[in-house]
């Protein structure tokens, strides 16, 4: 069995779960809640110290996300969260490095208020990263995506679904038809369901 490392809040690793689900490959991981790791696996098994990491059955250790879930794809046959068309794939990854983007920025915002007291908390740094959040909010909200659920939704879904927790839903003011996407996947996409909560 592999061993997915993750927290239930951890946006990327919400990702690769999603991907498992996608897939129907969740039989074959065990899903391991990081938070529980008594003993400090998670640093020894990773110098970033950071989740999700998947931990194979030979235990080879992969991360971070976005290489868990090519992983994941190429377990599952190739094609089926990463498209094997050219265009279809650059497109969905690009996707995906902007949601990424997205939780980073997200993060860096929240990490401030977590790690300084409030007099050392930059707000400067603070509306810089969430800028980006907003900037990318916007090109979204011109072109939604559209087509078969890909690497670069999943990870959209994601983001939004931290951004509610982290960064009080903001990305969905003035946004109507990214919001109307958030919906279509809550409401179509089965495998979402399966997801913990944040
Ligand atoms: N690029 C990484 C980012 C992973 C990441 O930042 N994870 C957070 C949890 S949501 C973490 O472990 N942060 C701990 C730290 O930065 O020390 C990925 O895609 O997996």
């Amino acid at each position: 069995m592999m061993k997915l490392r993750t927290s239930p809040g951890s946006p990327y690793g919400r990702k690769a779960q999603l991907s498992f689900y996608l897939t129907g490959l969740d039989g074959k991981v065990d899903i391991i809640d990081s938070e529980k790791d008594a003993d400090d696996r998670i640093r020894k098994l990773n110098p970033l110290n950071k989740v999700p990491l998947l931990v194979l059955e030979d235990d080879t250790v992969i991360f971070d996300s976005p290489v868990i879930c090519e992983y994941i794809d190429w377990l599952a046959g190739g094609g089926k969260v990463i498209p094997a068309d050219p265009k279809a794939r650059f497109r969905a990854l690009t996707l995906q490095a902007l949601a990424d983007g997205m939780m980073d920025a997200t993060g860096g915002v929240a990490y401030e208020s977590r790690w300084h007291p409030p007099e050392q908390m930059s707000q400067t740094w603070m509306a810089h990263q969430q800028k980006k959040i907003d900037k990318a909010a916007d090109e979204l909200e011109k072109s939604p995506p559209s087509g078969p659920v890909d690497i670069g939704q999943i990870a959209l879904i994601c983001a939004m679904d931290y951004m509610d927790k982290r960064n009080d839903g903001k990305w969905r003011e003035g946004r109507p038809k990214l919001v109307a996407w958030r919906d279509a996947f809550v409401k179509n996409v089965a495998a979402y369901a399966k997801l913990p909560p944040m």
